[in-house]
């Protein structure tokens, strides 16, 4: 029997059309694609809902020990096709709106992306869920539910406009309002002491409100759970106003408390020292907090043996006042001895750090935390306390050492540092990839780990391979189907079977028409969001990730300048046609990232419009990049540019995104780009450029950017073009400050260092490009070897080694 007429595919039609009718409130002939979307999606809503009740039932009556995810951002995006493959609703729910006349990518397209996070750590957070729900782990992410997520980019003239993302604003489908699980947050006051009594008399109350996202598992019934926070205003507090007709007073105090969960801080890698951040923080992890105690004791009784049954990741340092609140909600709300609460804590508490950018690293003033949450302030200087006593006794008389270790910044304005206060609190602290975990215990953690080697460990990252290769890229995904089975899905390590096809050219010609498809689709999308017309018969040269200097995103564009003068010096050669494609936000108070983004611009105006170069170089950048035009791009690409200067970036995961879609990388011996390596082989990736060793050694031995300027003359050229003005005629001065960081300024992250050995890598990337043959052979490698790569394996190894859950193999 053909799908057409099965019961089940029937059954849904009549489904969508009935919601169509009861639900969104229109008839189906009138439904416009957005009713659709709203329709299908309460179709699949209908059957998450029953996955979920099964899923608390079956976790609360086997006592399962839970993981809790705690993290400010999850960079969700959209939700209706994972869900959708998820329930096996996907062809059903295409054929029924094709009823309609519309496709199933049309209304999918309806759905605005939860963009609830800035970039890696906040994506990392959603392929986490992903594989948490997939391995059936009894899991919840927590967060808080911002009204207004990621901003939306928007170029003008070259520069970034920031808009706010209202993505609430229409509702969302995918959410369960759970109207009765509502804890208290309390802010400032003071601290009593009564006897040895702690009573915090706080000044200040909001109430958080629970709202789920209900996450799917594949080829499971289990589910996993989002649970986000909404702040709300107590409802006894505006009433006095209200009742006396102050109704503008009355919204200003519901206001000053209900901003809370407003907006996402747009910010990556340079914390936002702002009081509402550190409320922010406290707010969602008193509420998670209060959560998982409640569901403990309603299961257990006792909180005894809380640590046997819960597990809580700290997502980075935002999270980190957990460890104090847990500890003031032990001893002074259950009257726990410090020393069992202690012991407790420890044992719940993991932590992951993101990042070695020294200006990422958390601390708040120790005045700002006194004024918000006294009682914690005071707690933090009890572990403290209790903490450099001991670490004297590791290295007695050693007064550096204890003032690096403790959990007080003392040198300036006194301030907590968080990261400290993250690892004291945990059993486990983890890199996130090999090379950074091994990084942390040499440098910023070295002390720690003097103190204490067993508590660190790597966990490389991973992406989960349901968005990012059988969603992202129906076509790959169906030749891997037709010629491997359909396991890889949740066994990613069942690609390496398709080495067997590297010599097969049917197969080989059908992997490559296939990228040249998602080529294809990728220059509509260009030419739709730029205006921009590229030809997918080039070579597509992708780097797209947040705006910053580490990244070296102003490396690729020396290179593509050289390309250019290179070309107009010698017209007639065989140029590889290549189109440099570019996408990422910059934090909107991060001028020397805003002002990458606006030479892009310039540059891309010259080149593009240079009758003399045509398809020979085209440089493209796709505005408001986020996780749904990441889906668009990982699949077009050929060449992932993964650049940053050696020992800076932690891990990447746009790096296995797009290896896993057949991209090879050309990249520097950073993050995971060596793992990638050390899978892939290699003959299969372009690496280049100084070691993290070498790095350091050069900062060491006075690192002088000038000799490569005057040594090398294509480096000189292009800087010269770019300072004297040839990309921004209007205004000749515009990039000297940027050029000038570059010679004079110390050229911080080594762009001229590693120039020469980039563009000769290029020149390699060229050669091979030259080969088609080759070149797809080598893309199905990389395919193959991407199976570590998958968020499972990093899930099941937090289970494992960290979380203490047992997963089925
Ligand atoms: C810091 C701050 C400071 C306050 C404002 C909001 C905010 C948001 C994020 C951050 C830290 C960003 C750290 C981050 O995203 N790190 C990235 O984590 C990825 C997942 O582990 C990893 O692949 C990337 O290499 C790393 O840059």
């Amino acid at each position: 029997m053909s799908p057409d007429t099965s019961a089940e595919i029937t059954s849904l039609r009549s489904a969508i059309d009935e919601q169509l009718l009861k639900n969104v409130g229109v008839s189906t002939k009138d439904a416009t694609q957005t009713d659709l979307m709203k329709a299908v999606a309460q179709v699949a809503r209908a059957q998450l809902s029953e996955r979920w009740v099964d899923t608390q039932s079956k976790d609360r009556d086997t006592k399962a020990r839970r993981v809790y995810y705690l993290s400010m951002e999850f960079l969700i995006g959209r939700t209706m096709s994972n869900a959708l493959a998820a329930l096996n609703l996907t062809e059903g729910a295409a054929k029924g709106v094709t009823e309609h006349a519309h496709t199933l990518e049309e209304i999918t397209a309806r759905e605005p992306d939860a963009a609830l996070g800035n970039g890696g750590l906040g994506r990392l957070a959603a392929c986490f869920l992903d594989s948490m729900a997939t391995l059936g782990l009894p899991s919840f992410g927590y967060g808080i539910r911002y009204e207004y997520g990621m901003f939306a980019q928007d170029i003008v003239r070259g520069t970034q406009i920031e808009y706010p993302d209202p993505w609430l604003a229409d509702g969302t489908p995918w959410e369960f309002p759970r109207a009765d699980i509502s804890f208290p947050v309390c802010f400032g006051g003071w601290v009593e002491h009564l006897g040895d009594k702690a009573v915090w008399r706080h000044n200040a109350e909001v109430v958080a409100k629970a709202y789920d996202m209900v996450i799917p598992g594949h080829a499971t019934k289990k589910v996993s759970t989002l649970r986000l926070w909404k702040a709300v205003a107590p409802a006894h507090l505006d009433l006095h106003a209200f009742n006396t007709g102050d109704y503008g007073r009355a919204a200003t105090v519901k206001n000053e408390f209900e901003n809370i969960s407003w907006v996402l801080y747009p910010n990556d890698s340079t914390p936002a020292g702002r009081e509402l951040r550190l409320r922010q923080e406290y707010f969602f992890v008193a509420a998670s907090v209060q959560d998982i105690l409640q569901r403990h004791i309603l299961e257990h009784g006792t909180l005894k043996n809380l640590s046997e049954k819960v597990a809580m990741h700290l997502n980075d340092t935002h999270p980190a006042i957990a460890v104090a609140e847990l500890m003031r909600v032990l001893c002074d709300a259950h009257n726990m001895p410090w020393a069992e609460a202690w012991t407790l804590c420890k044992n719940t508490f993991s932590y992951t750090n993101h990042t070695l950018m020294p200006e990422a690293l958390e601390t708040w003033p120790v005045s700002l935390m006194q004024h918000v949450l006294p009682r914690h302030l005071e707690i933090i200087f009890r572990i403290n306390a209790e903490f450099l006593e001991m670490a004297a006794k590791f290295r007695p008389g050693d007064n550096g050492f204890l003032s690096r270790l403790s959990l007080i910044d003392e040198g300036g304005e006194r301030r907590v540092r968080m990261a400290n206060l993250s690892i004291v609190g945990s059993h486990k602290v983890n890199g996130v990839s090999a090379l950074h975990s091994d990084l942390l215990v040499q440098t910023i953690f070295s002390d720690f780990a003097a103190l204490w080697p067993d508590r660190f460990t790597n966990m490389t990252n991973g992406v989960t391979p349901r968005r990012w290769l059988s969603q992202a890229n129906p076509g790959l995904a169906a030749l891997l189907d037709k010629t491997i089975g359909t396991k890889w899905r949740t066994k990613l390590d069942e690609l390496k079977q398709i080495e067997a096809q590297l010599d097969n050219s049917a197969f080989r010609e059908e992997f490559t028409s296939i990228k040249r498809a998602n080529k294809a689709r990728l220059a509509a999308y260009i030419l739709e969001t730029t205006g921009i017309k590229v030809s997918p018969d080039s070579l597509f040269d992708v780097q797209v990730k947040r705006i910053h200097e580490y990244k070296r995103q102003l490396l690729n564009v020396l290179h593509v300048i050289t390309r250019y003068q290179d070309i107009l010096a010698d017209p007639s050669a065989d140029w590889v046609p290549r189109v440099t494609i570019f996408a990422g936000k910059a934090a909107s108070s991060y001028v020397s990232a805003k002002s990458i983004i606006r030479l892009i611009h310039d540059v891309g105006s010259v080149i593009n419009n240079d009758p003399r170069v045509g398809d020979k170089l085209k440089l493209v950048f796709i505005p408001n990049y986020g996780v749904s035009v990441a889906e668009i791009i990982m699949p077009g690409a050929d060449l992932s540019e993964q650049i940053s200067t050696a020992g800076t970036e932690a891990s990447g995961t746009g790096n296995m995104k797009l290896a896993l879609n057949g991209a090879l990388t050309i990249g520097t011996d950073d993050g995971a780009n060596i793992e990638i390596r050390e899978n892939v082989g290699d003959d299969n990736i372009f690496i280049f450029g100084l070691k993290t060793p070498e790095v350091l050694a050069l900062k060491r031995g006075g690192y002088q950017p000038m000799r490569h300027y005057e040594s090398n003359q294509s480096l000189k050229a292009v800087l010269d073009a770019i300072s004297g003005g040839q990309f921004s005629p209007d205004e000749p001065g515009r990039y000297r400050g940027l050029v000038d960081s570059l010679l004079w300024g110390g050229d911080h992250y080594m762009l001229l260092a590693d120039y020469e050995s980039y563009v000769t890598t290029q020149i390699k990337v060229d050669e091979l490009y030259r080969q088609p043959a080759e070149w797809a052979k080598r893309s199905m490698i990389n395919v193959a070897n991407m199976g570590a790569f998958s968020s499972d394996r990093t899930i099941a190894a937090y289970a494992d080694e960290i979380w203490g859950i047992p997963v089925a193999p």
